[in-house]
C-alpha cells in the first residue's frame, strides 16, 4: 500500500496490440470435483505447464454461460436511457431490474448515500456459506450508473449529452448478474459478494471524482473485509481487449496471477498478459484500505468510451461470456485451492 500512494494519479500506457478475439463459446468449465483435483495434482509433476492445463482441463464439467442472455441485459437496461443523476426515474428503473434479476437464495441490501449533494445508492448481493465450511469472502463488483456528459464525443454539439452506457455502465451489470444466476445453481464453497455500484463515472465533471459510491461503501462500511475482490467495467466491446491494470498489478499482483491463470484455463483471449494503464476506478478505494482487489477494464478505452456512441452496436456476446467465464473459474478455484492447502 505504500508504494500505491506513491503512483501518479493517472499514467496512460498507449499501448495498443490488435486484438483478433473470436471466440464465440459461451459455455464454463467447471473445476473438477476435490478428489478429482487432487489426483490432478498429483500427476502433475513433471508435466509441462500446458500438459498441467490440459489435465485439469480434462476433469472438467461443462456449463453454459449466455452472452446472448447478458446482451439482453444490456439491451433492457439501456432501454432505461441514462443512468446519471439527472435521470432519477431510468435510476429506479435500473435498481428494480437488477434486485428483480438476483437469485433468491441470495440477499439484497441497498447501501444508500450522500455526496457532494447527490444520493447514491450502492446494491449489495451476498451469497454466503456455513460458517464452518469457509471464512473466504470474493467481492465482485461493477458500476451501475453512466456518465452524464458524453465530454469524449468527437462532434462538439453533442458532448453535453448524455453517455447511454451499454459498454461503460451496462456490460459490467450485465455479466453480474448472470454470475449470481450461476452461483446459485452450482454455489461454491466460498462467500460471494456481488456489489453494484452508484456514482462511479460523474469524474471531472463539477467537482466530483470518480468511483464515489465504492468510496464511499468502503469509508461507511470499515469492518468490511472482503479477502479478495474484482471490479470488471467496459466488458462487452466487439474488440475488447483487456491487460493488467497497472494499480491492481502493484497493489494485488497475486489476484491478477489467479485472474489470468482462469483466462488461460478458460481460453479466454480477450485477456493480455501486458501491462495495462492506470486507471482510477472501484478497486482503488479497496486497495487504499489493503484489500487486494484488481481491475479488469478495455484499454486503452475503446472509441465510443464518454461518447454517444456507447450503444449496444458494438457489444459483442462473445465479449460478455468470456469475461463471464473467467470470472466463474476465479470463484471456483479459489473454493479448490483453498480447501488443498
Ligand atoms: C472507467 C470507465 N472510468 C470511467 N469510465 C474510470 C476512469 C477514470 C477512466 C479516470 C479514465 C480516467
Ligand atoms: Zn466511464
Amino acid at each position: 500500500m505504500f508504494f500505491f500512494k506513491k503512483i501518479p494519479l493517472f499514467i496512460a500506457f498507449a499501448i495498443f496490440l490488435n486484438s483478433s478475439e473470436n471466440i464465440g463459446s459461451s459455455t464454463v468449465e467447471l473445476p473438477p470435483t476435490r478428489e478429482q483435483f487432487r489426483e490432478s495434482n498429483r500427476l502433475e509433476k513433471g508435466l509441462t505447464n500446458k500438459e498441467k492445463t490440459d489435465l485439469k482441463r480434462s476433469h472438467s464439467a461443462v456449463i453454459d454461460f449466455d452472452g446472448q442472455i447478458a446482451m439482453r441485459h444490456i439491451e433492457n437496461l439501456t432501454s432505461f436511457g441514462p443512468r446519471s443523476p439527472e435521470y432519477p426515474r431510468a435510476k429506479l428503473s435500473t435498481l428494480s431490474y437488477i434486485r428483480s434479476q438476483i437469485p433468491p437464495s441470495m440477499s439484497i441490501q441497498l447501501h444508500e448515500f450522500d455526496a457532494n449533494g447527490l444520493n447514491g445508492t450502492n446494491l449489495w448481493v451476498s451469497s454466503r456459506v456455513e460458517k464452518k465450511k469457509s471464512n473466504t469472502l470474493i467481492m465482485i463488483g461493477t458500476h451501475w450508473d453512466t456518465r452524464s456528459v458524453a465530454d469524449r464525443d468527437t462532434d462538439i454539439s453533442q458532448r453535453n449529452m448524455p453517455v447511454l452506457g451499454a459498454n461503460d455502465g451496462a456490460s459490467g451489470v450485465a455479466v453480474l448478474i448472470e454470475v449470481a444466476k450461476h452461483l446459485h445453481s452450482k454455489p461454491p464453497g466460498v462467500n460471494v459478494d456481488l456489489i453494484f455500484f452508484d456514482l462511479e463515472d460523474l469524474g471531472n465533471i463539477g467537482n466530483n471524482k470518480y468511483a464515489i459510491g465504492s468510496s464511499k461503501f468502503v469509508k461507511e462500511n470499515p469492518k468490511y473485509r472482503p479477502t479478495t475482490g474484482i471490479i470488471i467495467d467496459m466488458v462487452c466491446d466487439r474488440d475488447l481487449r483487456i491487460p493488467r491494470e497497472y494499480y491492481s498489478s502493484v497493489s494485488a499482483p497475486e489476484v491478477l496471477d489467479r485472474v489470468w491463470d482462469s483466462a488461460e484455463r478458460q481460453d479466454a483471449k480477450v485477456f493480455k498478459n501486458v501491462r495495462g494503464g492506470a486507471v482510477i476506478d472501484d478497486h482503488i478505494p479497496f486497495l487504499q484500505v489493503g484489500i487486494p482487489v484488481v481491475n479488469l477494464i478495455h484499454f486503452p478505452f475503446p472509441n465510443t468510451w464518454h461518447t454517444t456512441n456507447d450503444t449496444i452496436k458494438f457489444c459483442r456476446s462473445r465479449s460478455l461470456s468470456q469475461v463471464g467465464r473467467v470470472i466463474l473459474d476465479f470463484i471456483y478455484y479459489y473454493d479448490l485451492n483453498q480447501t488443498i492447502r
